[in-house]
């Protein structure tokens, strides 16, 4: 329709290791269901060397990318496709540098908790990084072997 804005529309969000390891799971999935995303999709995973490079493929000439591959690698990460109307910027609202989700568990400017995609390319490209078919509305949780 030409209605674009009240499309639903998908955010790729990663609860990264810091998050994970301070438990901040259930709060974070919480602060998600309140602003009216449907979690569609949902997987725990371990990043490795070559698989976090590539997600962070933009900033591999930035001086602070061999410490955001440490620690991106430094644990497992759970990555979740999120679904509601401009879920892309609502999703970065949330958890950006005022708001609920980064100021309740981001330690610092790299161990900040979250990863939201920034843009529709990126949530089309972060999807499918970890995604195959989300045509599905049906929630599939799976779990890597770790
Ligand atoms: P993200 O991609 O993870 O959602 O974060 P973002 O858009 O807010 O930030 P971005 O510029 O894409 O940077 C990616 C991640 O790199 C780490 N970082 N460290 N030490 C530093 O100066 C620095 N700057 C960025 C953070 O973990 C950031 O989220
Ligand atoms: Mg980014």
């Amino acid at each position: 329709s030409s209605s674009g804005s009240k499309e639903k529309e998908k955010t790729l969000a990663m609860i990264k290791p810091d998050g994970l390891l301070g438990n901040y799971t259930e709060r974070i999935k919480d602060v998600i269901v309140d602003y009216g995303f449907s979690i569609l999709r949902e997987i725990t995973t371990q990043l490795d060397q070559d698989s976090a490079s590539r997600f962070y493929a933009e900033h591999s000439s930035k001086r602070f990318f061999p410490s955001l591959i440490k620690y991106m690698t430094s644990g497992p990460v759970l990555v979740m496709v999120l679904e509601k109307e401009n879920a892309i910027a609502d999703w970065r609202t949330l958890i950006g540098p005022t708001d609920a989700i980064r100021a309740m568990c981001g330690q610092d400017l790299e161990k900040n908790c979250v990863h939201g995609s920034d843009s529709r390319l990126s949530a089309q490209r972060e999807i499918s990084f970890f995604f195959e078919d989300v045509s599905s509305g049906e929630r599939i949780t799976t779990h890597d072997e770790l």
